[in-house]
């Protein structure tokens, strides 16, 4: 069959759904689904996975031109699969530990139930000989067991978080399971190389797999291509929509609004913790306590988008940060000029946009994150070639956005000294930078991304 024959099947935790006003749904719109949507469209392919709500629909929704199929989660499975062993066990594990993982049998039957659900579901719709996309760490079981039930498809997985070395992956209970079901896919990939190099440590410790050359491991009669794919943005769509007049128009009004500071440091991120907004804000408290950073000419809007409140650990790092806020506020703010401006909120895209264009220092300080699309976004709707990026290097990003401020955000001195020299820095080194990361991003963007794993998927 010619590759591009083969049919896209696309399944992820989430559905690219929203819900309309007359409760229709719509296609959410995202870099992800921009991406990959054409080829799904094109190949006549479909979409699997959940529509968010609890004992929610499985009726096909048809939208945007493809079939969608709703895998049913039921109020239980949400606590369990999805809160429990997806977001309790498995991504303070995958995220260096930085929480105690809970290792519960209960919520371990239900990961394997609603994994058995997908690979059925998938098994159901995809057309012969489909090339089958499975999307992150909650569907780690899936390659293998399609595999079991539809051996003439094609199946891909690829981590959007990183992969734990060995000695912290091997604290799981179902840990040689996990790779058994990730070693049923024919392409497996990582946002960094390290995640792959940490596969397959583990694939080869766990189970006996064999490493037959670099990237290629063997497994029970077959071989599995196991690589970096770093993922990006549309970085078009988000120049376009940064050099518009109404972006301009508002980053002029939200700069005034904020009393027209001599620098905007900005952070945006789900309040997870994982994003090390905690740090960030002490750093920036801490400089503010020393005199090194005015509070009459120094501003910090943080943006942290509500994620996970039901899960303990999420409602703990808020009412943390809350605290922060407050504190440094108290300390620092004049009546009518907060010093930090915190936003528990998602913003509309057409706000987030200009409030990139405003920030003159963004603070990205992840403790550890897979890629962060936050950094390439500020980097993006730079358009302006201005705007300095504090990046902590234990993201993906930081592999690749080589010119931002590098940073471990552990270490409060080095955090303190690099926000200061970012606030600091001067035009003829900020734009060299700037320059630098935005011509790096324009050939490295989320079509680029797709194509480059399909096309090992679909060809190797
Ligand atoms: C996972 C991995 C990996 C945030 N606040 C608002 C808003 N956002 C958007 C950002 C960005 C996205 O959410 C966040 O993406 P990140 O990459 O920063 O982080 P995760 O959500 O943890 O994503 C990560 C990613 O998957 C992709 O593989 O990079 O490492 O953890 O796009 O813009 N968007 C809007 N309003 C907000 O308030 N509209």
């Amino acid at each position: 069959m010619a590759p591009t024959e083969r049919p896209l099947v696309v399944a992820a935790n989430r559905l690219p759904l929203a819900r309309a006003e007359d409760g229709s749904w719509t296609t959410s719109p995202g870099g992800l689904v921009r991406a990959l949507l054409p080829t799904v469209q094109e190949t006549k392919g479909s979409w699997v996975g959940w529509t968010g709500e609890r004992d929610g629909q499985a009726e096909v929704v048809h939208a945007d031109g493809i079939d969608l199929y709703p895998v049913p989660i039921t109020s239980d499975e949400v606590d369990r699969y999805y809160e429990g062993f997806s977001n309790g066990t498995l991504w303070p594990l995958y995220h260096d530990a930085i929480r105690e993982s809970n290792y519960r049998s209960d919520e371990w039957d239900s990961y394997v139930d609603v994994n058995q659900r997908f690979a059925i579901q998938i098994a159901n719709i995809a057309p012969p000989h489909a090339a089958v996309w499975v999307h992150d760490y909650h569907l780690q079981l899936v390659p293998g067991l399609l595999r079991e039930l539809r051996n003439d498809v094609r199946i891909g997985w690829f981590n959007h978080i990183p992969f734990p070395p060995l000695e912290l992956f091997q604290r799981l209970p179902w840990r040689s399971e996990i790779i058994k079901g990730l070693l049923g896919a024919d392409v497996l990939g990582f946002q960094r190389r390290q995640g792959a190099h940490n596969f397959m440590s583990a694939a080869q410790n766990l189970l006996d797999a064999t490493e037959l050359d670099e990237g290629l491991v063997h497994y029970e009669g077959r071989n599995v291509n196991v690589g970096a794919y770093p993922i990006s943005i549309d970085v078009e769509d988000f120049e376009l929509q940064a050099s518009g007049r109404a972006t301009r128009q508002r980053t002029a009004q939200i700069r005034s609004r904020l009393g027209d500071p001599e620098v905007i440091l900005l952070g945006v991120d789900r309040l997870d913790y994982t994003k090390g907004i905690g740090n960030r804000l002490q750093a920036f408290g801490e400089l503010l306590d020393q005199g090194r950073l005015d509070p009459e000419r120094h501003v910090l809007v943080q943006v942290a988008t509500p994620t996970r409140e039901g899960v303990e650990q999420y409602q703990d790092e808020r009412r943390e940060i809350e605290q922060i806020v407050g504190e440094i506020n108290g300390r620092h703010s004049r009546l009518g000029f907060p010093v930090i401006h915190y936003l528990y909120q998602s913003l509309p895209l057409d706000e987030l946009i200009p409030l990139y264009r405003a920030g003159d220092v963004m603070l990205v300080t992840p403790f550890r994150d897979g890629m962060n699309l936050v950094a390439k976004e500020y980097v993006a709707a730079h358009v302006d070639g201005d705007g300095v990026l504090v990046l902590s290097e234990f993201t993906g990003a930081a592999d690749e956005l080589g010119e931002a401020l590098l940073v471990n955000p552990h270490d409060d001195h080095a955090l303190q000294n690099t926000i200061v020299r970012a606030v600091e820095m001067h035009r003829h080194e900020r734009r060299p930078r700037m320059e630098a990361m935005r011509k790096r991003l324009e050939t490295s963007t989320v079509s680029d991304w797709a194509k480059s794993f399909l096309d090992v998927l679909i060809d190797s």
